[in-house]
């Protein structure tokens, strides 16, 4: 979209103006203007054409730069914004770009959409968010566990005034409701001695996604709309995302992460076993650095590789 879109968009945001009268605001001709348009309705904005001219009636539904833009109040995530309609996956992106720190990346569709050691993220079409962030700050490593519980922390954060249910984070990252998981974290670090100094934090979270785009595993998928029964404005959850990780990462040091966490942790106080350790016990919480602490019967155990996958007994 390029500065003369932008201004017909502008011009018929609240009112219905002539062909001619946009023809001269732009200085290209009528044909041209009509041709604009059309372009603008195959982008998912809604107009209507009458003899007085046009009007916008709805905006588009798919999250374009412009319109994040003009939606977003963050001071550095998304500042630079990349959008695809269609791409392999936005983490691979992400990591093979030296993009500027802040950068988001979004798709409207992912067609190798990566979950965690190998594993795939259904993305339907314009359904769901599916984005990645670019950290290039410094963080020590040892900051490396509470720094991933970042990311979930903040979306249900984010999230939980939209929905009358309530989220629960499994540990290490992902968001269920209802004992089914609605959003999935794949955050990876480029680390240098005892530093991180990047980080791409690939975040999936269904939206208005159905049951039957999840084929196979929709008895343990669900998006916002299975849940509430309603659909959601992407663009806005995505806005409230965006700014809400800026918020705690702001806040990082200050933030009592590990005990927020506690508070919504599935299956806390449950017995759930670590399948890749085969471990069964009691969930009992967090320690300090975020490792997940199990009391089996050789005593308290603390577990601190994030591709451990927990399953309730
Ligand atoms: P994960 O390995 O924890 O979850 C993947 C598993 O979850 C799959 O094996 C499948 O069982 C289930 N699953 C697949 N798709 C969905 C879905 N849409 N909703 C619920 N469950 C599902 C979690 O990995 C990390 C996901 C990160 C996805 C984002 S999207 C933007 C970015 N780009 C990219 O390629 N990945 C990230």
């Amino acid at each position: 979209m390029d500065k003369i879109d932008q201004i017909i968009l502008e011009q018929i945001e609240d009112k219905t103006v002539s062909g001619e009268k946009l023809s001269k605001l732009t200085g290209i001709s009528r044909v041209a203007v009509w041709k604009r348009i059309k372009k603008l309705e195959d982008l998912g904005y809604r107009i209507k054409h009458s003899s007085e001219g046009y009007r916008l009636i709805e905006r588009t539904p798919y999250l374009l730069p412009v319109e994040i833009k003009r939606a977003l109040k963050t001071g550095y995530i998304g500042k630079n914004y990349i959008f695809f309609d269609q791409i392999d996956s936005t983490n691979i992106f992400a990591k093979s770009n030296d993009l500027p720190d802040g950068t988001v990346v979004l798709a409207e569709n992912q067609t190798k959409g990566k979950g965690r050691k190998g594993r795939r993220w259904i993305s339907s079409k314009g359904k769901g968010l599916y984005f990645s962030i670019v950290i290039k700050r410094n963080y020590p490593l040892n900051d490396l566990m509470k720094l991933s519980l970042l990311f979930p922390y903040a979306v249900k954060e984010a999230i939980k005034d939209y929905l009358e249910n309530q989220i629960k984070i499994k540990w290490p990252n992902d968001l269920y409701i209802n004992n089914r998981k609605f959003a999935g974290f794949l955050i990876e670090t480029e680390i240098e001695g005892n530093e991180i100094n990047r980080i791409i934090a690939g975040i999936g979270i269904n939206i208005n996604n159905e049951p039957e785009e999840f084929g196979d595993i929709k008895d343990t998928a669900t998006s916002l709309k299975i849940e509430e029964g309603k659909t959601f404005c992407r663009k806005e959850i995505f806005c409230k995302v965006l700014e809400t990780i800026e918020k705690s990462l702001n806040n990082f040091n200050s933030l009592d992460l590990i005990n927020e966490i506690e508070k919504d942790l599935l299956w806390k106080g449950e017995n759930i076993r670590i399948l890749d350790e085969g471990i069964e016990g009691k969930l009992i919480g967090l320690d300090s650095s975020g490792g997940l602490k199990v009391l089996t019967e050789k005593g308290v155990l603390t577990i601190y590789s994030g591709d451990i996958s927990v399953r309730k007994v």
